[in-house]
């Protein structure tokens, strides 16, 4: 007989110091979901397993240009993501913030390749930042409202090839009003430079959503958050975050996996049958939340159960 605890049953949840740590910061890690070499093969595959889309819930033909929400998603075609997004580590931690009945509800991928700009800085509430629509209502009692993200490095991530920057703190108070409009500007990609550095929000300026239109993100207090590749950070989607610009020294492209929680009450896509933002359209009638610990608490919400799961697999 052994005393150790069988891998199956050991939890990760955060200790209290951590969770203190996460609600003053907005943000806590990096830990290690898989080592570097073993998420180096991973992503060998599942890269090029990303190419076929023929199980894909989103077509990427729906309009031209929509190459940001085609990404979407792709847990719900393939076992390597699907697995993923309720790994231990991962979602132990994450319902030690949320509490034990949590959804993901988006995934997406935030490749940036040699040359890119860096993402603008930002903060989401509700979603509505791309759509003008929420895309995630909390319960009108709640304290908080946006999304935990889980942020993974499925390469490595360092200043020089975009690493993220977080302004701790920041998460309580939103610089930016969802309910203003952006506009999409594809040919703005990789053209706009923001006191020296050049940033976009994949084709939006997010300036335009700024409470105050002459306030300026405090980057002397931005964090650069370097990750090895199966590293992961979680963070508010409210905390103030963006990435540095790849510099194009090398020619690895950085790749993040952006997994995105909440209790099961929040209500996702309330009252949308699809999705229109960067200039695409999808249509959500194969989309579902997936449950990844403990119980579905809102009966509004599209699941994916045991059967739509069979369908799209
Ligand atoms: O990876 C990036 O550059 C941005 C990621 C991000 O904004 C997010 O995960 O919410
Ligand atoms: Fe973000």
């Amino acid at each position: 007989m052994t005393t150790d605890t069988p891998k199956a049953q050991q939890s990760f949840a955060l200790s209290e110091a951590e969770i203190d740590q996460f609600h003053q910061q907005g943000f806590i890690g990096p830990f290690t979901a898989y080592e570097p070499d073993e998420m180096r093969e991973i992503w060998r595959r599942t890269r090029l397993q990303m190419l076929d889309r023929s199980h894909a819930v989103y077509p990427d033909d729906e309009l031209s240009g929509a190459t940001n929400i085609s990404n979407y998603d792709r847990h719900l075609d393939n076992d390597f993501l699907a697995a993923h997004i309720g790994k231990r580590e991962i979602v132990d931690r994450v319902a030690s913030i949320l509490g034990p009945d949590v959804i993901c509800w988006r995934t997406e991928f935030f490749p940036k390749h040699p040359g890119d700009e860096g993402t603008d800085w930002h903060q989401a509430d509700t979603f509505a930042n791309a759509s003008g629509t929420p895309q995630i209502l909390w319960p009108d009692n709640a304290e908080f409202g946006g999304t935990i993200t889980v942020w993974s490095a499925f390469t490595e991530a360092k200043v020089e090839n975009g690493c993220l920057q977080f302004i701790p703190g920041t998460h309580q108070q939103m610089n930016y009003d969802e309910t203003k409009k952006m506009h999409y500007d594809p040919n703005s990609i990789n053209g706009v430079d923001k006191d020296g550095v050049r940033r976009g929000f994949f084709g939006y300026d997010y300036r335009e959503l700024q409470v105050d239109p002459d306030w300026k993100p405090d980057e002397d207090a931005a964090v650069s958050q370097i990750m090895e590749p199966g590293q992961f950070i979680i963070f508010w989607s409210t905390l103030m975050h963006a990435s540095h610009p790849h510099e194009g020294l090398t020619n690895d492209m950085r790749m993040g996996f952006a997994t995105r929680y909440v209790p099961s009450s929040v209500s996702v896509y309330p009252g949308s049958d699809h999705i229109e933002e960067y200039g695409g359209r999808i249509s959500l009638e194969r989309y579902g939340s997936v449950l990844v610990s403990g119980e579905n608490k809102n009966p509004g919400n599209r699941m994916v159960t045991e059967t739509t799961r069979g369908k799209k697999f």
